[in-house]
């Protein structure tokens, strides 16, 4: 399909998840919008599984980790048929199946709940370790991949540590986690609190790394592939990419790369 196309998916994305926060009056548009690419990649093109049956037990899984970027997921799961419109209306509103973080509903292709940021890491490191033992216990023709997303803040969680470690030990070549990487976090930029190099961290625990552009679909339709073909390691894609990807006001002043983008609607702020 045509790259223009392909971002013009992603952008629907973005707008959507825009629009359900600015709905809601609350939320995270920035993560969400900068992650849509990925997402987009990801669901239309390489995860094997059929949204009309989330009972076939070989899918592949997805898991977000930054539960507040529930808009991209919502979104996402929206053009699959899994959520409709009027479900993503009703964002963050008591009783609604679109909670501000998700909740786990595995029928609407929500595999895990998040909010604490490195669970979801977790929780897809021990779904990888169930694929392997199914497979070692009964057959290859049980194997199916673990997809994850994960964002600053779970990268920094102290209990990511522990399971990308393990992760590596253990060789869990069907496991793919994106990083998003946009160095922006709930209320300073990255650098203030760590200085780390996050692709030497995973390389030492024998992950195999993969740094891209994470807003470029090529990019991440490349990385993908080689990550699919990896047989011994499990791989992390560091995906540098935009907070607030695409955002302006009436004025054309941008909503990218603010700490101020992170966690509001777009409408109701002055840009800082
Ligand atoms: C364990 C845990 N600690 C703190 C928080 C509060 N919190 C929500 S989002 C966030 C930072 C988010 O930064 P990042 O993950 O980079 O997301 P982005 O700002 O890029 O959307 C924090 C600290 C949390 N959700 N979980
Ligand atoms: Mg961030």
């Amino acid at each position: 399909m045509k790259k223009e196309i392909v971002n013009k998916a992603a952008d629907n994305i973005r707008i959507l998840a825009a629009a359900m926060v600015e709905k809601a009056k609350s939320g995270h548009p920035g993560g969400a919008m900068g992650g849509a690419d990925f997402i987009n990649i990801l669901y239309s093109e390489f995860l094997n599984w059929d949204p009309s049956d989330m009972s076939w037990h070989n899918r592949d899984r997805f898991f977000l980790d930054p539960g507040h970027m529930s808009p991209m997921l919502y979104s996402i799961l929206t053009l699959t048929g899994n959520f409709t419109l009027d479900e993503l209306k009703n964002f963050r509103q008591w009783g609604s199946p679109t909670p501000g973080h998700p909740e786990l509903d595995v029928k609407k292709g929500i595999e895990n709940t998040s909010g604490p940021l490195g669970q979801g890491h977790t929780m897809a490191v021990g779904a990888a370790i169930a694929e392997r033992f199914l497979c070692a216990r009964f057959g290859e023709w049980m194997a199916h991949k673990t997809f994850a997303f994960v964002s600053d803040g779970g990268v920094q969680e102290e209990i990511s540590q522990g399971a990308g470690r393990l992760a590596g030990f253990l060789g869990l070549h069907n496991l793919i986690m994106f990083y998003d990487s946009n160095d922006i976090q709930l209320s300073t930029e990255t650098k203030a609190v760590t200085c780390e190099n996050t692709a030497m961290k995973y390389e030492a625990w024998g992950w195999n790394v993969i740094s891209i552009n994470g807003n470029d679909a090529d990019e991440i339709r490349a990385a993908l592939i080689k990550a699919n073909e990896e047989k011994r390691r499990p791989t992390l894609i560091l995906g540098k990419t935009i907070m607030g990807k695409g955002a302006l006001d009436a004025s054309g002043n941008s909503f990218e790369r603010k700490t101020s983008t992170h966690g509001m609607p777009l409408g109701e702020r002055c840009i800082v």
